[in-house]
């Protein structure tokens, strides 16, 4: 059974999680319209996970006996400066993800419960990757700045990294 300070702290990541989700489709959206197809397919793919990453929560909280809340949705901000701008948001999201993640885990000690304990550390592990993720694409602007047909190229870039976890007939993510 979930301590209630436990469930409590993780439907607060549901909804965060469900935020990130749809920062994530705004962020596609608007590469979309802009024209960076790649860039597009790639966060459309991440807002998938990021459900994903919700439902796994949701799954959780529910078979420990807990109760599930869905959340509000906020409407996340819609327009960017630029390519550039649209990764430096994803970035600083994932970096408060982890920070929510870690506290969460920290919580976990103080509070002796070891099972959820071992459930976030697979959270810890996906931010630890997608922060490394996202600081290697906002090197590429770095590296070649966004000059000329560069933002063509990043781009291209970007869309190598998709990993196919979404299924393209349903839009559902699959773990990753
Ligand atoms: Fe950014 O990944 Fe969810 O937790």
């Amino acid at each position: 059974m979930l301590k209630s300070l436990i469930e409590v702290v993780l439907n607060k990541q549901i909804g965060i999680e469900s935020a990130a989700s749809y920062k994530y489709l705004a962020f596609a959206s608007w590469c979309d319209v802009e024209g960076y197809s790649g860039a597009a397919k790639f966060l459309y793919e991440h807002s998938d996970e990021e459900r994903m990453h919700m439902m796994k929560l949701f799954r959780y909280i529910n078979d420990k006996g807990g109760k599930s809340i869905v959340p509000p949705i906020e409407k996340p901000q819609q327009d960017f400066k630029s390519l550039k701008d649209v990764f430096e948001h994803a970035y600083k999201s994932e970096v408060e993800v982890t920070e929510a993640i870690h506290q969460i885990a920290a919580l976990c000690l103080q509070e002796a419960d070891f099972t959820t304990y071992n459930f976030i550390q697979w959270y810890i592990n996906e931010q630890l990757e997608e922060e490394n993720l996202y600081r290697s694409i906002l090197d590429k602007f770095k590296l070649v700045g966004e000059e000329g047909n560069n933002l063509y190229f990043i781009d291209v870039e970007i869309e190598k990294l998709c990993k196919g976890s979404t299924n393209p007939a349903t839009g559902a993510a699959t773990e990753g």
